[in-house]
């Protein structure tokens, strides 16, 4: 076992005055087991816990970090730009530097906005979507996440093609019933649905990576533009993951399937908090102060670091960085089908998921029925070998450009230690 005793006091210290010790649940290795490490600092593909162990990293800050940690180029521009002051609340011209490449890169972007999380993101959206379309209901998929604003706090009801049920307490079931839930992948539910209801929108993670990665099955986006034109309802693509990380301009350029909005947050930000929102003028020219003026508003969007620190990640990204993050990714997951058990390795790009599962997992109940108990018996083994992946087999978890083959040679010799112990 590794020496963590300066991570177990630090995380007792952490749970007397943050709820959980964590300041999102995700970190709480409640699906894993043990207590979350404490980290002290990330350099390239690696990770340092306050005791000094070191772990090859596969969250990567659950997504942003597609340069590696402390990329020297981020930083020298985050550098510069603190060193200007942090923060003016007025335009800038990093806000507008960063938004001209959103537009450039992202098909069916126009016009964008930055906020400050995924989650203002996608709530902004909604909003946008109800505002224009004056329709109430949005369809979402079962298992997917879009952040915690209340309309996506909703679990499928007793069957798939029911109204919405709340997901947490605290959020009011008026708001609930106005959210459908469909099961992913599946283009006949929404069908269904959108004959019956007057929907505002359709919020779809056009790969899914927070019930594990789940690629779009064939023709499931098609279905889904199709719908949407059909019925006047907005198409949102939730980006938030796979905006610049399966390909330049996102899922949508990867899969040739054009949302009337796209939602991003993650890369963009380069590690500092941010999210954006952003589609054509006939959707956009109605946030305010424009247009129908649907409101939306926040202190921080647009702030000077978080633009610096998301130009500097994306600006010089190319084509062949693309190329390179697909092999590491097909290198990583080639590796991880070796097991003495059933396994599902579903990749895009350079974001995937080991499930247990000896059927193909396409939806929140194949990934639900995936074993849990090996997820976490695996997950333990490996970070007993300084490999680091996200403390849930609900997660998709990611390489960088800063990950090596070698890097991955050593995640796949600590890969098939950890799966002897699940023989
Ligand atoms: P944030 O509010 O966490 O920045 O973004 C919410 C969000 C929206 N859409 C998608 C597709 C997302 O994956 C997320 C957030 N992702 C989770 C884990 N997959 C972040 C980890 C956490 O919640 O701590």
């Amino acid at each position: 076992m590794l020496e963590r005793s300066r991570s177990q006091a630090a995380f007792e210290r952490a749970q007397r005055v943050l709820p959980g010790g964590v300041n999102s649940p995700a970190r709480a290795f409640e699906a894993v087991g043990g207590n979350p490490l404490v980290i002290e600092s990330g350099s390239g593909a690696r990770i340092r816990d306050i005791d000094g162990n070191e772990y090859i990293d596969l969250v990567l800050s659950w997504g942003p970090l597609i340069r590696g940690h402390a990329h020297p180029a981020v930083l020298a521009e985050l550098q510069q730009a603190a060193a200007r002051g942090t923060s003016f609340g007025a335009p800038c011209e990093a806000e507008t530097r960063l938004a001209e490449l959103v537009v450039e890169r992202v098909p069916s972007v126009e016009l964008v906005r930055f906020v400050n999380s995924g989650t203002e993101a996608t709530m902004s959206a909604v909003r946008l979507a109800r505002g224009v379309t004056g329709r109430d209901a949005i369809l979402k998929f079962a298992g997917c996440w879009h952040g915690h604003a209340d309309s996506f706090l909703i679990a499928a009801g007793s069957s798939a093609l029911s109204l919405g049920t709340p997901d947490s307490p605290g959020v009011p079931s008026d708001f609930a019933r106005h959210t459908l839930v469909a099961p992913y992948n599946d283009a006949e539910a929404v069908a269904a649905l959108l004959a019956k209801h007057e929907v505002a929108a359709v919020i779809v993670e056009p790969v899914a990576g927070n019930m594990g990665c789940i690629p779009p099955a064939e023709g499931f986006l098609e279905a889904l533009r199709a719908l949407c034109d059909r019925h006047g309802s907005c198409l949102i693509f939730d980006e938030v993951i796979t905006g610049f990380r399966v390909a330049p301009g996102g899922a949508q350029e990867r899969y040739g399937v054009e949302p009337d909005l796209t939602t991003l947050g993650k890369t963009i930000g380069g590690g500092l908090p941010v999210g954006a929102f952003g589609g054509g003028r006939k959707w956009m020219e109605n946030i305010s102060p424009l247009g129908m003026r649907v409101s939306q508003a926040g202190t921080l969007s647009g702030n000077p670091l978080a633009m610096a620190a998301g130009h500097a990640t994306l600006a010089d990204l190319v084509a062949a960085d693309y190329t390179r993050l697909e092999a590491i990714g097909a290198q990583l997951a080639e590796g991880l089908k070796e097991a003495p058990v059933p396994v599902q390795v579903q990749r895009v790009g350079s974001m995937m998921t080991l499930f247990f599962s000896d059927v193909p997992v396409l939806d929140l109940e194949t990934s639900s029925a995936s074993d849990g108990k090996r997820f976490a018996t695996w997950h333990r083994a490996m970070l007993e070998r300084g490999v680091y992946l996200p403390p849930s087999p609900f997660e998709a978890f990611f390489v960088s450009l800063a990950h090596t083959p070698e890097d991955i040679d050593a995640i796949l010799a600590a890969h098939r230690e950890a799966v002897g112990e699940l023989a």
